[in-house]
């Protein structure tokens, strides 16, 4: 298993979920600063935009944060960080998977930029929508599941943290207590100290 990636990126996701299934990997670095880099053959048919993460597993090459954390779980956690098919949570499950990348990212990207929204007419509502449906999503819970943590955690949390860092999240006792439980997890904190310059 090889993880193509670069520090402080949203290949993070990738390494906490990585050291969550506890399975071998090893990483090769990818100068995303580099804009003139020679991106690896391997890396470019994993991901053929060029863009880290990207996951090379036997015959399985593939990139997106949130493809990587759904393919490791039901692969190799299935159960535990990904409720079974049959599991009545699985919807759920997968509608929290995605709404980092469906949801947060496109509206989190407007507000950032200024961009003047709508929640009638986007997809992924507007920034104070996503907001307050996540607070909804997670409130009274530890996790988004409930008692048991899964990759859509991973999604969810590494996006809420990165919110609190560049101060975009609201005041908000569910969604701060929230950060705080993921980066408590040793999963999480080995991915942190993988992209501090000593690890690599
Ligand atoms: N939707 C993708 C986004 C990946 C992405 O934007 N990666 C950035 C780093 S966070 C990147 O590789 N940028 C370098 C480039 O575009 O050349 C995912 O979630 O994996």
């Amino acid at each position: 298993m090889k993880l193509y990636w670069s520090p402080q990126t949203r290949s993070t996701r990738a390494l906490w979920m990585l050291e969550e299934t506890g399975i071998p990997y090893e990483r090769e670095l990818i100068d995303v600063q580099n804009p003139d880099r020679d991106n690896p053959a391997e890396f470019l048919e994993a991901s053929p935009m060029g863009k880290v993460p990207a996951l090379v597993d036997g015959n399985v090459k593939m990139s997106e944060s949130a493809a990587i954390c759904l393919y490791l779980a039901d692969r190799y956690a299935m159960g535990t960080l990904a409720p079974a098919i049959d599991d009545s949570q699985r919807g759920k499950y997968l509608y929290w998977l995605m709404y980092t990348p469906a949801v947060i990212e496109p509206s989190m990207s407007e507000k950032f930029h200024g961009v003047e929204t709508n929640r009638y007419r986007s997809g992924w509502g507007d920034f104070d929508l996503m907001i307050e449906t996540l607070e909804q999503g997670i409130g009274g819970r530890n996790w988004i599941l409930g008692d048991a943590f899964t990759a859509a955690d991973v999604m969810l949390g590494s996006s809420v943290v990165f919110m609190r860092m560049f101060d975009m999240l609201p005041a908000s006792d569910a969604l701060s207590t929230y950060a705080d439980r993921c980066l408590a997890r040793p999963a999480y904190q080995r991915a942190l100290e993988l992209n501090e310059p000593a690890s690599n």
